[in-house]
């Protein structure tokens, strides 16, 4: 079989808690996932039941629109190569028994500049006996500071998790977080960041005159998805406080 990652890469994630992945796509493939992208935000694929805006601002213009599980409304994804790649890798990364609990897209609209706060997803999830969990956030428009590329604040993901609030209206999850000490990773159209569950993260305003548009892919074990499922939660847009700690 033939392997994605090096070594290293793994190692790297490992201490880190995050790993740029260069050109996971071809520029054709970004184009695809461009095109449909657009459809969604459009509504010419109607996602309105698994949108809202991450912001919590209930004006005319969204200024983080989140779309879960997209491939439920479009199973052909999970075939395509973004879905088996980062499936491929995230299993390299944390074991042959990974596999996709959910996908999303969060698109932050022109001139909006609205940051996604300081966050560690297991916040968002309930609390699970085995805590591997893995991220792919996969640029399909230029992501720069301006625009709200990901920041992480590395090893973070080796400490119990922070204390979480949620924002207003139903808004993001937020935690004490900080860009002294973090590393900012701007992408490439078709190049992607994997960052563990346990990572803190969050990304700046766009204050372009673009969209910043990332797709992303979330996984973990099987028995852990099936224990969600069993739990009741499917990641189509439940927001929830998990207990402190
Ligand atoms: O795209 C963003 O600004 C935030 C993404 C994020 O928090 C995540 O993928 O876990």
């Amino acid at each position: 079989m033939v392997h994605l990652l090096l070594k290293l890469q793994k190692q790297f994630f490992e201490a880190e808690g995050y790993l740029v992945v260069e050109n996971l796509l071809t520029p054709e493939e970004v184009d695809y996932y461009s095109t449909l992208y657009n459809s969604f935000l459009a509504n010419k694929i109607d996602a309105s039941r698994y949108r809202s805006d991450l912001s919590g601002a209930n004006g005319e213009i969204e200024k983080i629109t989140q779309i879960m599980v997209p491939s439920r409304l479009l199973p052909e994804l999970l075939e395509k190569p973004f879905h088996q790649q980062s499936l491929q890798i995230a299993r390299e990364l944390l074991g042959y028994d990974i596999n996709l609990d959910f996908d999303m897209m969060i698109n932050k609209a022109p001139y909006t500049n609205t940051i996604t706060p300081w966050h560690q997803d297991v916040a968002y999830w309930t609390d699970m006996p085995d805590k591997r969990a893995v991220s792919c956030w996969v640029a399909i428009d230029p992501a720069i500071k301006e625009n709200g590329c990901m920041w992480y604040t590395p090893k973070s993901h080796l400490h119990p998790p922070l204390t979480h609030v949620q924002t207003a209206n139903k808004g993001a999850l937020k935690c004490e977080g900080s860009e002294a000490g973090s590393v900012c990773v701007e992408l490439k159209p078709g190049s992607c960041v994997f960052h563990h569950g346990g990572t803190l993260h969050y990304s700046r305003g766009n204050s372009t005159a673009n969209h910043r548009r990332a797709l992303i892919t979330n996984f973990r074990p099987v028995s852990m998805i099936a224990l969600e499922r069993e739990r009741g939660i499917d990641h189509t847009g439940e927001r929830k406080v998990k207990a402190d700690g």
